[in-house]
């Protein structure tokens, strides 16, 4: 059993973390920034660390300062929180180096997954649907024509050291397969100094779904159903949900089984998510993240589970606490991220919070490390809150979250809330009928326009 436990993150999941490991009777050490001096999750932690200037380059993703705060205050384990460190291979190599314990996957499942030939090259072995596509890298031109012809067009070139939407091009004809191919490679190669790409038949109109994960490191693992995160501006999610709106009982059987299957067989340990496009009523595999997501708490809330707790207990090398038939879905749930952003181009917008009030009541959850008075510092990206609801259909949800907003208060900064006072007003987000390209549509008609 740990004792105490070090959080290498900031903002609203740090606050995630060590809620879930003081209700264990855990210890938490929080590190910071100089600019998060006065954050919550400093005052929220037992003890606190300064691990260096503003910049994350120099903070929160600072391996040596990290490591040193575990050794001055004789944290046991970390928990990465998402982003930062969260999915550095070498950082979790050097924890376990220092007899540390990482709070997440191995160092291997992390290199696997993150080269995304690798990943689908694993997952497609394993027995997961893939998008029809290359056999693994594509290193020649001549054999992206050869491909392209034989896949049929559109195809998408991918980087293998991409990921979330990096290093993507898409060639709608054989005439547009050489600039495609050659930008593809060009810009994968300066942007991760990693020049393969690997080719995908083009998906039109997909919807998101991803399928939460979790195994104990020995062989036994389970699926937490799906979350629709198909509304998304450039890559960053909006709103997410679960159960997908779109989603059959016996399709969620199905592919959850298939999922589980597969992380059991590598001995995956802790919460994963494998993504999928989802398209006519087939998924299509795309990438694994091994990390706890952003958007966790739809699943918590459905399944009445803390992932993070979890994640803890096997990280200990405990067993999880549930079965596969434990685990069954009650109502459902919406989250919306609040960012301190101003529509309607989304720019970024730091600043002094005048008030905060936030929602409450039955099935409303505020994950945010907002107070009054405080200052959101320039240098990180701009999730200031997430907003989660929880009812008993898709429809008492809606109703919910539009209740809750209402209760909002964020004074001082722009924020991304009246985008969800204006969504929920849309039949298609009454009736979950939308996609990937979905929401880029709207705003460009109802806001730059
Ligand atoms: C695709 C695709 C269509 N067909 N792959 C974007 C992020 C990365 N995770 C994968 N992405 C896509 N891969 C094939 N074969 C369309 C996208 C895509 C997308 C995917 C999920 C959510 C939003 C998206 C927005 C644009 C493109």
């Amino acid at each position: 059993m740990f004792d105490k436990i070090l959080v290498a993150n900031r903002g609203e999941i740090a606050l995630r973390v060590i809620r879930a490991a003081r209700e264990m009777g855990i210890h938490t050490v929080a590190v910071h920034s100089t600019a998060d001096a006065d954050a919550m999750h400093v005052r929220m932690a037992d003890e606190s660390v300064c691990i260096g200037p503003p910049s994350s380059s120099e903070s929160y993703l600072s391996i040596p300062a990290i490591i040193a705060a575990c050794e001055v205050t004789g944290a046991q384990a970390i928990h990465p929180g998402y982003g930062f460190l969260s999915e550095n291979a070498n950082f979790v190599q050097i924890v376990e180096d220092h007899g540390l314990t990482f709070i997440g996957p191995t160092a291997e499942h992390i290199r696997v997954m993150g080269d995304k030939i690798t990943a689908k090259d694993t997952m497609k072995a394993l027995g997961v649907p893939c998008v029809p596509g290359s056999d693994g890298g594509v290193p020649t031109l001549d054999e992206a024509r050869r491909l392209g012809g034989e896949i049929g067009y559109p195809v998408i070139i991918k980087a293998t050291a991409g990921g979330g939407g990096r290093g993507m091009k898409v060639a709608e004809t054989a005439a547009d397969m050489e600039k495609a191919f050659m930008t593809a490679r060009s810009e994968s190669k300066a942007a991760f100094g990693n020049d393969e790409v690997y080719i995908e038949k083009y998906l039109q109109k997909p919807r998101h779904i991803e399928i939460q994960v979790f195994g104990d490191g020995k062989g036994r693992a389970v699926h937490l159903g799906e979350r629709d995160c198909s509304l998304q501006r450039r890559h960053q999610k909006v709103l997410e949900e679960a159960p997908g709106p779109c989603i059959t009982e016996e399709e969620r059987a199905r592919i959850g089984k298939i999922c589980a299957e597969a992380v059991a067989a590598i001995n995956y340990t802790g919460a994963g998510t494998i993504e999928f496009l989802y398209e006519d009523g087939e998924f299509y595999f795309i990438e694994m993240n091994t990390r706890l997501q952003v958007e966790h708490p739809v699943t918590e809330a459905i399944f009445g589970v803390d992932l993070v707790q979890e994640q803890i207990r096997v990280a200990e090398g405990h067993p999880m606490s549930f079965t596969q038939e434990d685990l069954v879905i009650n109502g459902h749930a919406i989250e919306v991220r609040i960012n301190a952003e101003k529509l309607p181009d989304f720019a970024p917008r730091p600043g002094r919070i005048t008030q905060f009030h936030a929602p409450g009541g039955l099935g409303v959850r505020i994950d945010s490390a907002l107070y009054d008075g405080y200052t959101i510092p320039p240098y990180y990206d701009s999730l200031i809150g997430k907003l989660i609801v929880h009812g008993r259909d898709r429809n008492a949800a809606l109703t919910r979250l539009s209740r809750a907003l209402g209760e909002l208060i964020v004074d001082g900064v722009d924020t991304t809330v009246p985008l969800f006072h204006a969504l929920l007003q849309e039949p298609d987000i009454q009736s979950g009928n939308y996609n990937i390209h979905w929401l880029e549509k709207w705003l460009a008609t109802n806001l730059q326009g």
